[in-house]
């Protein structure tokens, strides 16, 4: 599959022109806008501090997911386009005056062409990743939940007519979220329990406990359940937010890496500050075009990109 083009198209410049220059587009760059905004005011005020984003590092996020490599030499190493900073994340904890930190982190997953049309792929996105020294999920849930509210209100107080166009009932009201756990809804609704449950609810919700990438913890009380979660959007719109309690001590990382397959020599550095004493900490991170999506109710945000980066297939700019 790797490298498969969804099709061999003739990506027409007429086409791409329209599309660059809809009404849509500059509604839901609009929206993007005040998330960002509203986020930085917001995160300033809650004292976390902002670190700069990395495009390159000898080290990223290995995903719970294959994508096409996107990694060059230089310099005598081989660098990878950032896919998260789930790793920076942690390591900047190490300072001992960062306790709470945030960045707007560009992000390059090749996704394959089997993405190309889930709505919410961009093999280039933004998301705002966050993380905390010393808290747990309870504490992340309720901060995202906190920064939800001031964000849906600063998008609708900055841009009424927007939202009165997409959604004429006004923006959902954000309470404490309802939480439910992958395997509860997996035995009550089948292997698509988060596309059905997504499409049911009327509000985001939280899903706890996935199998994923070997940096979320794993629960001490039950081995084999995981103390992440994801934000999940209503309406169909499926994950948001993914985020978890980080896994922190050296030999329970080595443990999830073997069970991963992780490649540990290419941590090496990361594994020798593990063992050194990574702090205890979590966090999340979430997709500021996905939550402009569902904002703006759009079934697929690569219709309304400026410039579309649809998995697997080509691009004129
Ligand atoms: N930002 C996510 C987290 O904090 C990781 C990711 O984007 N894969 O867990």
């Amino acid at each position: 599959m790797e490298g498969d083009l969804v099709e061999e198209l003739e990506v027409s410049l007429e086409a791409t022109l329209a599309q660059l220059q809809g009404t849509e587009t500059v509604d839901v760059l609009k929206v993007q806008q005040a998330i960002i905004r509203a986020a930085h005011q917001f995160m300033f005020e809650r004292g976390l501090v902002q670190v700069m984003p990395l495009m390159l590092s000898p080290i990223t996020d290995p995903l719970n997911h294959g994508v096409v490599d996107a990694s060059i030499a230089y310099a005598g190493c081989r660098w990878s386009l950032t896919k998260s900073m789930i790793f920076h994340k942690q390591l900047a904890l190490l300072n001992p005056a960062l306790e709470a930190l945030y960045i707007v982190s560009p992000n390059v997953r090749l996704e394959f062409a089997d993405r190309a049309f889930t709505g919410r792929h961009l093999f280039e996105f933004t998301q705002i990743d966050f993380e905390f020294r010393d808290k747990d999920g309870v504490f992340v849930r309720s901060f995202m939940e906190d920064l939800l509210r001031y964000l849906f209100a600063a998008v609708q107080k900055d841009l009424p007519e927007i939202v009165s166009k997409y959604r004429p009932e006004g923006l959902c009201q954000i309470g404490e979220l309802e939480i439910f756990r992958t395997e509860d809804l997996e035995a009550q609704y089948g292997p698509d329990y988060e596309h059905v449950k997504s499409k049911e609810a009327q509000l985001p919700f939280w899903l706890l406990n996935h199998r994923r990438e070997f940096y979320d913890k794993e629960d001490p009380a039950k081995p084999g359940t995981y103390l992440n979660y994801d934000l999940i959007w209503p309406e169909g719109f499926g994950e948001g937010l993914s985020g978890a309690e980080r896994e922190n001590e050296y030999h329970q990382i080595l443990k999830r890496m073997e069970e991963a397959g992780t490649d540990q020599q290419a941590f090496k550095h990361y594994l020798k500050v593990a063992q050194q004493g990574l702090p205890r900490s979590a966090g999340a991170g979430f997709g500021v075009e996905r939550m402009a999506r569902f904002i703006c109710r759009i079934k697929d945000i690569n219709d309304v990109a400026l410039f579309p980066r649809r998995p697997g297939t080509p691009a004129l700019f």
